[in-house]
């Protein structure tokens, strides 16, 4: 039989197919960074971890299982992606709470981190800037917020001081209040940005290592 060429709707199909896979790799990519932090940030049982767990009854990572958290200070466990998504779910809405489903990292918003420790980073910077530079409007998930971002990172080399300045994918996840950068170097850092669900201009930015998904460094940002 003749092989037929493809018609232009057959195209576009499989134009249309190939984002839709790109779309849910991608997904699965920030999914997965998400359950490595939730690993490594379980794991890490400093006393400081736990001082914070305490007081964040509701970010108790060992309450729920993981990909969960609970309804408040209800006993309830609810699924990451049932938070915010304009359906009450949590017996109490707290999946729904109004303060809980704002994204902190607004388009435009700066950011400024200083080390607590550094362990890995290339420069050792003694400053990261995050920068949002824009906060697209097409949502595929209400639960997930795509983020365009800039890092700037502020060294010094020899007493002289250095910047280098870097672009990257971000993502935040309203329901594990968390902002996920995409490694924006070839060392394969990312930076996962943990807001504690009561003060929306700080987070805690922990450096991660992509495969392992051990914290290596972290930074307090405050924001501009
Ligand atoms: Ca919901």
């Amino acid at each position: 039989a003749a092989v037929q060429p493809l018609s232009v709707s057959d195209a576009m199909g499989a134009r249309v197919d190939a984002q839709a896979w790109r779309v849910d790799r991608l997904t699965k990519q920030f999914q997965a960074i998400s359950d490595a932090a939730d690993t490594s940030i379980g794991a890490a049982k400093s006393g400081g971890d736990i001082a914070r767990h305490m007081l964040n009854s509701h970010l108790d990572d060992h309450w729920c299982p993981s990909k969960y958290h609970r309804c408040g200070n209800s006993p309830q466990c609810m699924s990451n992606m049932a938070f915010c998504d304009g359906v009450n779910d949590c017996k109490n809405h707290f999946d729904e709470d109004e303060n809980r489903c704002v994204v902190p990292v607004t388009a435009n918003s700066t950011w400024i981190g200083y080390p607590a420790y550094d362990h890995c980073t290339q420069r050792r910077p003694y400053e990261m800037v995050i920068s949002i530079t824009s906060a697209p409007s097409d949502i595929v998930y209400k639960v997930h917020q795509p983020l365009k971002v800039q890092v700037d990172l502020f060294s010094k080399k020899g007493g002289l001081k250095q910047s280098a300045s870097l672009h990257g994918d971000a993502v935040y996840c309203k329901g594990s209040q968390r902002l996920i950068v995409a490694p924006p170097e070839d060392d394969r850092l990312e930076i996962i940005g943990q807001f504690d669900g009561v003060s929306n201009d700080r987070f805690k930015g922990y450096i991660v290592r992509e495969m392992s998904g051990d914290k290596c460094a972290e930074f307090r940002f405050f924001k501009q």
